[in-house]
């Protein structure tokens, strides 16, 4: 189907708004200029372009005269569209898992005592991993404990018979469906190079074949790398809860060297947060003439290390220029994914440093100054000095003033704490809220923004409808950050968006109607309460059984793609927004539609209004409470119960609100 290059709306953001002026003011290009000049290829965004051999690359584009096209070699336009997706999926899968191996790496070096400013932060969570990798810990230390989860981590990686460690976390019923389709995930490495394989010219051709391999390869990153890298950074850095911090440009500080952190993994970043308040720092940037250093962060390590640190974010993805476009910016220090090319020359007409740090990213124009955890403090510090020497060459700027405030870090650690109690976690109260009607169901709502739609319309359009529907949200990702930006991640929220069960609940417990559960990696978090709310009992006893869905509106990652089939293997209904890459394809479409609800309970559809995506949810959440007989979805049963203390408290300050209510200190702006 043919779609707009770009829509008329570009943003809902002000802040973006006022930058998207500037840029066009300087006669700058930006992401979204250059959406709307490049429409997208019509032929490879459904899925119909084969570029796997030279004989080809093959345009499977039906025509009257030929409806059903096939390659040179015969590949038919299912096997093409599997095959495609089948290798987003890999290289999502892949991208994630790498980012789980450099954390076991970083692991690997604190239990050696070969790493510079890490340390094992928690030691509860150091015990609880042990635990999943049958590692014993009595009359241990927590290094020895840390060396061997890291050796049997790095084993998984590389496993090449057997089954990934962590799929033992899932519900029994849904080990038992992945074991007799034969698609328990093995190494995350063989999983990758299988599909790699079986995706080659001359190999697998069964578009059902390809498909089936994809949810093993996918299983791979949902339950192995993906969910490695979320436990091991809560070792290394802090598992996290609730804390107060701020969004959205308005973060860049006039009179300050700013210093914005882009890209995933929080290894460096967690450095940088150390060292950036360091005396000796602060009186170089006074030096200078600047007040202080300010750190903040643009999509997923501005999760990392807002959600643990309390580091204010920039914003999420489609932000990333916009901040080197108020001028304010001495340095942006990039590691790896969703790191945009165009940085390198918006930076040189500014006087923004790019900085790469990962061995495996380079961009020409960029400084290298290569991470290494054994001197990752070093590092750090050599970083900051960069940006302090650069301030004095800021010229004019121009930051908006616009940001919010939002309460991130709930870990499902910390969920199963707020819900159960301060002596017993649990997930009881989550799970009677859902059987009672008071909450008509769960969703998460994830993933990218996508210059090809309006940024961030999608994300708070289908979470404003799911709070008035009674469904409690949790977000990641960009898409966490995006609905941060207009308020729905405080506890206010509830009072102006949540119908009256799903306002009931945000009261009685203290929490925002839309939890912010981490980066992209985290959506581990959600498989992780999805299963404990499948053996709390009450709602079935696998995932598929949960009235549930987890929709990705504004995607634009292969890593998306991955997550959507992890989930939808696990059993989860998985809606994405935008387009569909396989749409040149009824039977791949098909496929993972109703073929995959069949045999995993899970699916996956692709479906560009965003209206449309809410009342296909809101039907299969009906539809999931009908088949666990639980009463029907009644608004008006709920909402007199309304707490004069909730009221009361709303009218502190937010920072003693969540002290008052979670306990935790107050991350400093
Ligand atoms: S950063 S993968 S744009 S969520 Fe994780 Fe955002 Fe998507 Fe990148």
């Amino acid at each position: 189907m043919a779609r707009e290059a770009a829509p008329k709306v570009q943003t809902i953001d002000p802040a973006a708004i006022e930058m998207i002026k500037r840029a066009e003011e300087l006669g700058y290009s930006t992401v979204f200029s250059r959406a709307a000049k490049m429409p997208a290829c019509p032929i490879g965004a459904e899925g119909a372009c084969c570029q796997i051999c030279n004989m080809g690359p093959c345009r499977l584009v039906p025509t009257k005269s030929n409806p059903d096209p096939v390659g040179v070699c015969g590949a038919t336009r299912a096997t093409v569209a599997a095959r495609n997706m089948a290798r987003h999926i890999a290289a999502g899968t892949a991208a994630h898992s790498d980012h789980g191996r450099d954390l076991i790496f970083t692991l690997q070096a604190v239990a050696e005592g070969a790493s510079q400013g890490y340390e094992l932060r928690d030691l509860a969570k150091l015990n609880t991993v042990a635990g999943y990798f049958g590692v014993k810990t009595d009359g241990k230390k927590p290094e020895q404990i840390a060396g061997e989860i890291a050796a049997l981590a790095i084993g998984d990686m590389a496993r090449q018979k057997g089954t990934l460690t962590y799929t033992k976390r899932a519900p029994k019923k849904r080990q038992e469906i992945w074991a007799q389709l034969g698609i328990l995930p093995r190494g995350v490495d063989r999983e990758v190079v299988d599909t790699l394989h079986r995706t080659h010219m001359g190999d697998d051709q069964d578009a059902d074949h390809l498909m089936l391999g994809s949810l093993r390869t996918a299983l791979a990153d949902g339950w192995g790398g993906s969910m490695m890298a979320t436990d091991l950074s809560d070792i290394l850095f802090g598992t996290p809860s609730p804390l107060v911090t701020k969004v959205n440009l308005g973060v860049l500080k006039s009179d300050e060297v700013n210093i914005v952190i882009h890209g995933h993994e929080p290894t460096l970043s967690e450095m940088i947060v150390r060292v950036v308040n360091e005396p000796e720092l602060i009186e170089l940037a006074k030096s200078k003439g600047a007040k202080g250093v300010a750190l903040c962060g643009v999509c997923c390590t501005a999760n990392e290390t807002l959600m643990r640190q309390g580091v204010p974010s920039a914003g999420n993805d489609l932000n990333q220029e916009l901040a080197i476009i108020t001028g304010a910016v001495e340095a942006m220090v990039v590691d790896v994914q969703c790191i945009m090319q165009s940085l390198s020359d918006l930076s040189t007409k500014f006087h923004t440093k790019l900085i790469t740090t990962s061995p495996k990213v380079m961009i020409s124009g960029a400084t290298h100054m290569e991470f290494d955890e054994h001197h990752a403090l070093d590092i750090a510090r050599q970083i900051v000095r960069v940006a302090i020497e650069n301030y004095p060459n800021r010229k004019q700027t121009e930051i908006p003033t616009h940001l919010s405030d939002l309460v991130p870090g709930f870990s499902h650690e910390y969920i199963r704490y707020m819900m159960g109690g301060v002596l017993r976690g649990s997930f009881r109260p989550l799970n009677d809220a859902v059987m009672t009607g008071r909450l008509r169901g769960v969703a998460g709502v994830v993933g990218c923004n996508n210059p090809r739609v309006t940024h961030d319309q999608a994300h708070f359009d289908i979470v404003k409808e799911f709070l008035k529907n009674d469904v409690l949200v949790v977000q990641t990702g960009c898409g966490a950050l995006a609905n941060a930006k207009y308020g729905l991640l405080v506890g206010e929220a509830a009072m102006e968006y949540a119908g009256p069960g799903l306002r009931e609940v945000c009261e009685a417990i203290g929490i925002p109607p839309v939890l912010h559960m981490g980066s992209c990696v985290d959506n581990t978090r959600i498989l992780t309460v999805l299963t404990e709310m499948a053996s709390e009992g009450g709602l079935g006893d696998d995932i598929s059984d949960i009235p549930g869905v987890g929709i990705a509106p504004e995607w634009m990652s292969e890593k998306a793609l991955a997550i959507g089939a992890y989930f939808a293997a696990s059993g989860v209904y998985v809606l994405f927004g935008v387009n569909s890459p396989v749409e040149n394809s009824d039977e791949v479409t098909k496929i993972m539609s109703e073929g995959w609800e069949k045999i995993v309970g899970g699916k996956m559809e692709f479906v560009p209004d965003p209206m449309e995506i809410v009342r296909r949810s809101l039907a299969h959440i009906d539809a999931k409470r009908a088949a666990l007989k639980l009463p029907a979805y009644d608004p008006a049963k709920f909402g007199k119960s309304g707490d004069w203390r909730m009221r009361e408290l709303l009218k502190q300050p937010l920072e003693e609100r969540v002290n008052a209510l979670y306990g935790m200190p107050v991350a400093a702006e």
